[in-house]
């Protein structure tokens, strides 16, 4: 079971419909795979691991197609021109790393095509082709034309050069930096054969709180190791950038972007790591964020810092991924209102092989935040979307929480910045601005976890990231259902009520955390448990009180043109409905407005007895996921059942804990008793 655990979704379990498995063999018992390119091999290996475990039976690699039915995996341009001629159509529409998977009927046989301009398409359309048969699809007449919509589908390790994970809640770093490079675990082609299913194709490797010597040789030979492995699955390493690294390892005494010994040092180093890591994919850098180095420690300002990193790498093909995540201790402006005002004015200004990487809100990766203002706004600049896959404010890997459902939801948020329609989605994908370069980013919530992830529904979290990165407008819904049929079962029984359990999850967190717009009003350092009443850190922009405001009157943080006025970084569409309560939707009320606790809602509720009630609703929330789970008992193993059973009781006792010491906590301004229906604390 446990070993189960660590095959994610690609479990290849054996396929019992026997009429299915009939069809399925009729298919792809004799393959032939194409020339023996490193990414080819690899999805030869995938069909050879995948095939027997799914269909009961061996399969024979043929040179070329012979007399009845087979599989051909190859690049387009070494199909046999017969083949060539079944596709073109198909490939016409086909983009970058793309594919095709097409049913072609020849004289007397049939051939399932999986074919792609690329190798690494071909890998892909392999890992697409195996999820299918593994969901249990009908292969028979295949017509399958997939693209990648974005460019960089990239992982963020917070991984530290000890092995520790800033805010990894799934073990240790996967990175053994001790026995790198010599040692290579079976874990990190596992680790290159996940991403590559759902189409990840960049990883940094270190945490962006960077250390220098990652940069050292001793470091860059380790790297190497990793990368070699990755490439073969499309995989390409980028590197964080301490931004003082030239003082630190370099011996310079100063770290300015402008001076031109610390250009040629940045250069010198690039150089050295391109000869090491010839398709190095570039840096990210964290500066002058949370105490990090960066260019205003020098009176220059983010452009000067990135576009010399940027100039640096120009020539080898990198890229620089600058981040947007600064705010200020200086700056009494609200937190939420920084970036945006840190970053706008330099729209136009950053080198084109430059992106920058804002996270899906304007605060932190709470459960619930409007969409980040420079989204849509940033007219001139890709940017990069910044996911938070491991679960910082959202249980950590303890509790059930579905994340495509939160990111599915930032990305169909409408900017209107370009009128109607300019979703973050096509924000991010350059569509709307003609942008060059796309990307997504998640923060890794992988570790040495037999299971990867700490909680095995985790697992989901991954995976979404990864299907949304490559396709940003795929529902929640669809990749919840691909998931479980993949990870549990093909059981309908099964299926559709843990499927729509995963769906509910993120709001039942957002009810029992931070219902109706709160936020940040997590207990400090960890953020796990709830510590509304925190008010003693030493920066007054990190103790919850500073976010909810409440008070004898009410409560919530107002950033209309009463309060902050961050509501004037959106288009006026938005500007205009979040400003006035009653049209603001609900879920966004008091992340923009401070209202009176006898506040009425739309529905009659005041306000004190809402907030109360939706905490209460979280917490049946997850009573009913663990009533669901109880209910799927058949379909799972004792220990599949039971690990999940045993993370839902914690999940229900810690949805209580926030419950009560909220509503107690917020008593004390609100003076109100609880409304019916709210379990008293006991
Ligand atoms: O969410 C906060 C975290 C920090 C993190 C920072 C960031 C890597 O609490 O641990 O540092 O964001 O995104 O830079």
């Amino acid at each position: 079971q446990q070993l189960n655990d660590y095959k994610l979704w690609l479990k290849y379990e054996q396929i019992t419909d026997s009429k299915l498995s009939a069809s399925y063999k009729d298919i792809s018992s004799k393959i032939v795979v194409g020339e023996s390119t490193p990414s080819l091999l690899n999805a030869k290996e995938e069909l050879a691991l995948a095939l027997p475990q799914m269909l009961g039976t061996d399969i024979e690699f043929l040179s070329a197609i012979d007399k009845g039915n087979a599989l051909i995996v190859d690049v387009y341009q070494n199909l046999p021109v017969d083949l060539k001629s079944a596709v073109s159509k198909e490939m016409m529409d086909v983009k970058g790393d793309g594919f095709v998977l097409k049913s072609v009927k020849l004289t007397n046989k049939k051939v399932t095509v999986i074919t792609a301009k690329t190798d690494l398409g071909v890998l892909y359309g392999t890992f697409r082709f195996l999820h299918l048969m593994q969901s249990q699809h009908l292969l028979d007449d295949l017509k399958v034309v997939d693209n990648p919509k974005l460019d960089i589908r990239m992982l963020n390790h917070w991984d530290n050069l000890d092995r520790s994970v800033e805010r990894g809640y799934a073990g240790f770093s996967l990175w053994n930096w001790q026995k790198l490079p010599e040692y290579v675990d079976q874990r990190y082609i596992d680790y290159a054969r996940a991403n590559a299913s759902v189409g990840i194709n960049a990883t940094a490797l270190t945490n962006v709180n960077a250390n220098a010597l990652i940069l050292t040789p001793m470091y860059l030979e380790k790297v190497k190791a990793l990368a070699d492995i990755f490439r073969s699955y499309g995989i390409k390493v980028y590197l964080t950038a301490r931004f003082s690294a030239p003082m630190e390892i370099g011996g310079l005494e100063t770290a300015d972007p402008l001076n031109a010994q610390v250009q040629q040092w940045w250069k010198d180093k690039v150089k050295e790591i391109y000869a090491i890591v010839p398709d190095f994919g570039g840096f990210l850098v964290k500066a002058n964020s949370e105490g990090q180095p960066g260019p205003q420690n020098y009176g220059r300002n983010h452009v000067d810092g990135a576009n010399m990193m940027a100039e640096a790498v120009k020539p080898f093909g990198g890229n620089v991924i600058w981040r947007a995540f600064v705010y200020s201790e200086h700056d009494d402006t609200d937190r939420a209102k920084q970036a945006y005002d840190e970053f706008l004015p330099y729209d136009g200004n950053f080198m084109d092989n430059v992106l920058v990487q804002v996270k899906n809100g304007p605060i932190d990766f709470q459960p619930r935040e409007p969409f980040h203002p420079m989204f849509g706004a940033m007219k001139k600049t890709p940017l990069i979307m910044e996911f938070q896959i491991t679960q910082e404010y959202l249980g950590f890997s303890t509790h059930l929480v579905y994340l495509p459902k939160l990111f599915e939801e930032v990305l169909d948020a409408d900017t209107f910045q370009k009128g109607e329609g300019s979703t973050v989605a096509k924000v991010i994908d350059g569509s709307l601005y003609g942008n060059k370069l796309t990307g997504m980013a998640g923060v890794s919530n992988i570790g040495t976890d037999i299971n990867w992830t700490g909680h095995p529904f985790a697992q989901a979290n991954w995976y979404g990231f990864g299907r949304l990165a490559w396709d940003p407008y795929l529902s929640a819904n669809t990749i919840a259902e691909e998931w479980l049929r993949a990870t549990y079962s093909n059981e309908e029984e099964f299926v559709d009520p843990i499927k729509e359990m995963m769906l509910d999850s993120r709001e039942a967190i957002v009810n029992y955390m931070n219902p109706l717009g709160l936020h940040h009003i997590f207990d400090t350092g960890h953020h796990y448990g709830p510590g509304p009443w925190v008010d003693n850190l030493g920066r007054p922009d990190w103790n919850p009180v500073y976010y909810h405001k409440a008070d004898s009157l009410g409560v919530g943080f107002d950033r209309t043109p009463s309060g902050s006025n961050a509501t004037e970084q959106y288009a006026s569409e938005i500007a205009v409905q979040y400003n006035d309560p009653k049209t603001i939707p609900q879920e966004y009320l008091l992340w923009f407005h401070h209202l009176p606790w006898d506040y009425k809602l739309e529905n009659g509720e005041i306000l004190w007895d809402a907030i109360a009630l939706k905490y209460q609703e979280g917490v049946d929330q997850v009573t009913q996921m663990i009533k669901t789970w109880d209910r799927m008992k058949p379909y799972l193993s004792e220990n599949e059942y039971k690990e999940v059973s045993m993370l839902l009781e914690i999940q229900l006792k810690e949805a209580k804990w926030w419950r009560d010491a909220c509503l107690l906590y917020f008593q004390t301004f609100s003076n109100r008793p609880l409304p019916t229906g709210v379990e008293r604390p006991t």
